[in-house]
């Protein structure tokens, strides 16, 4: 039974942030995790630096200390790849031996490609583009402060700028040959929903050969395995990294043979609204007239593929698999990629909203919270306890929320920040959380659980709650 439906209104009420107790707590996490220049996005399981994980942490960060907040960023643009790629994971050369797996060595990033930094270590993905829209959030949060500061922040703005351009160009471009407007992915682990049900058949049709010996050390870190990846598809990842290092992470090549191509359209969504953010951002710092319109294009596009991918049986938005050719059929939060992509016809915006309120997700009457599991529990493939297999996420809340507030639906948005902090007040920190129950589940202390917390309870602040 959820704990917030209460028709009649006798129950007591549900329990609600109390910004005084929170936000330090937050605080405490971020503080944890803090390696300086960069943030672990976990104590243990996650020892070195993740790309989608710093842009959410740098926009709670931003509300502590906005000089600390870009320093997140630049430290992560300076492992960015020639090609533009900013990589998924850059490893901590201090990390305590035998982490994580995979870890740098087996990625031989540096080894296999000469586009690959040489300063640091990197993995050979990538993450969804988060980081325009959390360096537009770092400068719109300085606005109204001191002179030094805000001079700081727009020098930030100005540096970011051709970064973020050359990470979108190459997702417009190496990562759409097709120009489709939609971005494709080479493994689940750039989707940021490693074993989401979305995976399964293309993952399944992937022929595994011979995967070097190799050991999982983020089984050490969970309560239970059931939490994580099966050893299944755990293989099947490394098997796929066999294949993109056999390819030496060259794009055309991992075209022409790679097994797992997917139009992923919640990252294509993302960039779509990092687009935004970019070309709000290339006004500030008064970019040329040709990049506007390029970014435009992009937004364009990105849209008009979107809808493309729309199912209206389903009313959601489903990835494609290039290899199978054919849509995904399987419901989960990413199929609201229209609602982030944002630019919305009232009918589709309509539709997404009616998926989103009905028991397939949000209403679904056993949930102990108001709040999207990851996968839908009416799917097969869902799974309450395991990862991206159901577990509601914090930060998808956060991505939600945010696009709910860009489409003129305050007070849905704000159902969904409050739903958001109650879970956290009642379950702390922790990665995700099991959808019925509330329990907090995966690595406690999760760095980018803190950092949206942060941000959702400035945006309670704003409101002068
Ligand atoms: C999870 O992914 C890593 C692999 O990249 C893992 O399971 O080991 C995902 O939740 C991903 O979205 C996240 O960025 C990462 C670190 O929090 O953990």
């Amino acid at each position: 039974m959820r704990e917030d439906s209460d028709p009649e209104g006798d129950n007591p009420r549900p329990e609600r942030e109390n910004p005084t107790e929170v936000s330090p707590k937050a605080a405490r996490v971020l503080r944890r995790n803090d390696l300086r220049s960069w943030t672990r996005p976990a104590p243990s399981l996650y020892p070195h630096q993740w790309s989608w994980d710093s842009a959410f942490i740098a926009l709670g960060l931003a509300h502590l200390d906005n000089r600390r907040a870009t320093r997140e960023l630049e430290t992560l643009f300076e492992s960015q790849w020639a090609t533009g790629k900013l990589p998924h994971i850059v490893f901590n050369p201090d990390a305590p031996p035998k982490s994580y797996f995979p870890d740098a060595e087996r990625w031989s990033a540096s080894e296999l490609s000469p586009h690959a930094p040489d300063e640091a270590q990197t993995s050979g993905l990538c993450q969804p583009p988060i980081h325009a829209i959390s360096v537009l959030r770092i400068w719109e949060t300085v606005q109204g402060m001191d002179e030094r500061r805000v001079g700081l922040a727009h020098a930030f703005l100005r540096d970011s700028y051709p970064r973020l351009l050359a990470w979108h160009l190459y997702l417009a471009t190496a990562r759409d040959p097709e120009g489709s407007g939609l971005v494709t992915i080479y493994h689940p682990w750039e989707s940021g929903t490693d074993n989401s049900p979305r995976w399964d058949s293309a993952l399944k049709a992937v022929e595994v050969g011979e995967v070097p010996p190799y050991t999982r050390y983020d089984l050490q870190h969970v309560a239970d395995p059931s939490q994580r990846p099966t050893d299944e598809e755990y293989n099947r990842y490394l098997w796929l990294l066999e294949l993109l290092k056999e390819a030496r992470y060259e794009e055309a090549e991992i075209y022409e043979s790679h097994p797992f191509l997917i139009k992923d359209v919640l990252f294509s969504a993302i960039l779509v609204a990092a687009n935004e953010a970019l070309l709000k951002i290339a006004a500030e710092v008064e970019a040329p007239d040709e990049e506007c319109e390029l970014i435009e294009s992009w937004i364009e596009r990105g849209r008009k593929s979107l809808e493309e991918r729309w199912d209206p049986d389903l009313k959601l938005c489903l990835d494609y698999d290039l290899r199978a050719d054919s849509p995904v059929r399987v419901r989960t939060v990413a199929g609201f990629a229209p609602l982030v992509a944002g630019g919305l016809s009232p009918e589709r915006l309509n539709d997404v909203l009616e998926t989103l309120d009905s028991p397939e997700f949000a209403e679904n009457p056993e949930l102990r919270w108001s709040l999207p599991p990851s996968t839908s529990p009416e799917e097969s493939g869902f799974h309450p306890r395991s990862y991206w297999r159901g577990p509601t996420w914090p930060v998808i809340h956060w991505l939600l929320w945010w696009s709910l507030l860009r489409a003129g639906e305050t007070e849905r948005a704000e159902k969904m920040r409050r739903a958001s902090l109650d879970q956290l007040v009642k379950g702390g920190f922790a990665e995700y959380f099991e959808p019925f129950t509330g329990e907090p589940l995966g690595s406690s202390d999760q760095s980018w659980t803190a950092a949206v917390a942060l941000d959702f309870l400035a945006a309670g602040s704003n409101q002068s709650e």
